[in-house]
């Protein structure tokens, strides 16, 4: 059931100026910008209530990891002063109470279709417009087809045999039961140690009898430093937001920090481990990866991080063979790195037991619980923490059809192609929010949403500013950029890890790296620059 009214029950308009897929941080503050430039907007959203991730995301531990005060709205200063967080990394709970109040006091809810899954959406040449389609059967057209879908919210099962046979319980990470797990008692299997299963063993080693972890990649996790806010520090930061969320607005990675300019290969051992310990205490996601310029661009000065934190994961961890299977072996940062509470000292509890995969790797899934090479293991319950179908995945998964009723899904079969991350030859007047070729998931998210919503939002003004109705990429344009942000992955260590940045954890996707690595600041800079040239790069009709 939805929360507050029942909107399901009410019937969806005919025809709208725009429908936006999904109702998460993207998805709302759209709606919120529509209807200040008094266009008439429908939001369908799958889930039933608002949030997106930080609704489907309730695995026990989930936590964000960005500062609270960093990772919140700047469109309106009321928000901003008013709202009250209460911890440093917020949990999911917090977060969705969050969306929750911003859907509350922006009065989102009437135009939020919950319980509502988009199947398709199809472009009519002569009358430019998009029809769309849900699973529940409504129809509506609108000008313009916005997909706030997320890029971390098509949720991966593991290709593994047997699947369906086990007997006892078992959950995804990203869609966890809202009523909660009880594991006391119990023997859990968990398989995957990304950010999510970074964050749920801790958690769940703290409840369950038993909890063998089957890790395939070790991650490198920093540990949050997670805390209260204090009452000084809240009022500081309301004091001079505008002044932070401009140097947000301008960072590599949407959170204000020195752009560093030494090599990590120019210092002393000494001199460069005082840093990395410092980074390492302040519990930043960015901080190590902040703390020399060559850090993602040169493989020794990578390693130096990695030495590091392998000498860190050594310390933490008693067992020498346990602690070497955590060390991980790609270069830092090229996977998204994860944000934990006692992640590596859960390793040291009597109840934990780490499986090397690479050494024994996962045969099938039994009617008991998961056989290795080496043996089976016997779980109540065996938790997924695999990931994500990124970037793409909730976009493919739509049929969405432009011009000549090409499929979406066809155009990026090598690999997804955009203009600026926002658009893509063959959809006009269709838009993704925080899209592949944009900064999004290298970047704190909502800065990247707020700059898409405000860029997209400005676009559709100035098309009716000047009387006209349809905007598309050109071709020249597109390849340009997909060249570019080809060419700016390649200049770093990005690509060799296998990550799903680069599609690797779905076998058979495209291996092309998605997110633009040029930064936040250099990126909001080439797109404004494309609009004060009356949108440079697109047709406008
Ligand atoms: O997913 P992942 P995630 N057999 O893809 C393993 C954001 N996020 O949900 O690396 C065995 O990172 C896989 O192994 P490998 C954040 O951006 C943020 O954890 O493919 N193992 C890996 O260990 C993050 O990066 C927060 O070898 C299998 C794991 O499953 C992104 O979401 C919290 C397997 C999947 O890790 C995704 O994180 C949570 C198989 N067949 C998420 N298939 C915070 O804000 C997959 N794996 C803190």
């Amino acid at each position: 059931p939805g929360y507050g009214p029942q909107p399901d029950a009410r019937p969806v308009p005919p025809s709208v100026d725009a429908v936006v897929v999904g109702a998460g941080l993207s998805g709302m503050y759209l709606l919120h910008r529509f209807r200040e430039m008094k266009l008439s907007a429908i939001v369908f959203e799958v889930g039933s209530d608002v949030g997106g991730t930080w609704y489907w995301n309730r695995y026990p531990g989930a936590r964000v990891d960005v500062e609270s005060l960093a990772y919140s709205y700047s469109f309106s200063e009321e928000l901003e002063q008013e709202y009250e967080w209460q911890e440093r990394y917020p949990d999911q709970q917090e977060i969705l109470r969050y969306a929750q109040h911003v859907a509350d006091r922006f009065d989102l809810r009437s135009d939020i279709f919950l319980d509502t899954r988009v199947q398709a959406a199809t472009y009519d040449e002569h009358g430019k417009t998009w029809l769309v389609r849900t699973e529940r059967g409504d129809t509506v057209t609108a000008r313009f087809l916005v997909m706030a879908t997320g890029c971390l919210s098509a949720s991966k099962l593991p290709e593994i045999p047997g699947l369906d046979r086990f007997g006892g319980a078992a959950y995804h990470t990203a869609r966890w039961p809202h009523e909660g797990v009880d594991f006391t008692g119990m023997r859990v299997g968990i398989i995957g140690t990304g950010s999510s299963g970074v964050q749920a063993i801790p958690a769940i080693a703290g409840q369950a009898a038993d909890l063998t972890v089957f890790q395939r990649t070790p991650a490198y996790s920093l540990p949050a430093h997670n805390r209260r806010l204090r009452p000084d520090e809240i009022a500081d930061m309301k004091a001079n937001y505008r002044a932070f969320r401009k140097a947000q607005r301008e960072s590599r990675f949407g959170v204000p920090a020195e752009t560093p300019t030494k090599s990590a290969l120019e210092v002393t051992d000494e001199e460069r481990d005082a840093v990395f310990e410092q980074a390492w205490e302040e519990g930043n996601l960015g901080g190590l990866l902040n703390t020399y310029a060559d850090v993602l661009v040169v493989r020794e000065a990578n390693d130096t991080v990695k030495r590091f934190v392998h000498g860190k994961i050594r310390q933490i961890v008693k067992d020498p063979q346990t602690a070497a299977d955590l060390c991980p072996e790609y270069p830092f940062g090229t996977k998204r790195p994860c944000m934990d509470t006692n992640y590596y000292e859960t390793y040291n509890r009597e109840n934990v037991h780490l499986v090397n995969l690479r050494r024994t790797p996962i045969m099938e899934i039994t009617e008991k619980g998961v056989r290795t090479s080496d043996k089976e293991y016997t779980f109540d319950a065996i938790v997924y923490a695999t990931g994500f179908d990124a970037m793409t995945g909730a976009l493919t998964n739509i049929d969405i059809r432009g011009r000549g009723g090409v499929s979406l899904k066809e155009a990026w079969s090598a690999g997804p192609r955009t203009y600026l991350g926002i658009s893509s030859v063959g959809f006009p007047n269709m838009f993704t929010i925080i899209g592949p070729g944009s900064p999004s998931v290298l970047s704190n998210m909502i800065v990247s949403i707020e700059q898409h919503v405000d860029w997209v939002a400005d676009a559709i003004e100035y098309l009716g500013r000047q009387g006209l109705t349809a905007i598309e990429p050109t071709q020249e344009a597109q390849d340009a950029w997909v060249d570019h942000v080809n060419l700016v992955a390649s200049l770093t260590l990005f690509p060799t890890g296998d990550s799903w940045y680069l599609g690797a954890n779905v076998p058979g996707k495209p291996r092309v790296f998605m997110p633009y690595v040029g930064g936040v600041g250099e990126y909001r800079k080439k797109c404004d620059e494309v609009a004060v040239r009356g949108y440079e790069g697109f047709t406008l009709s």
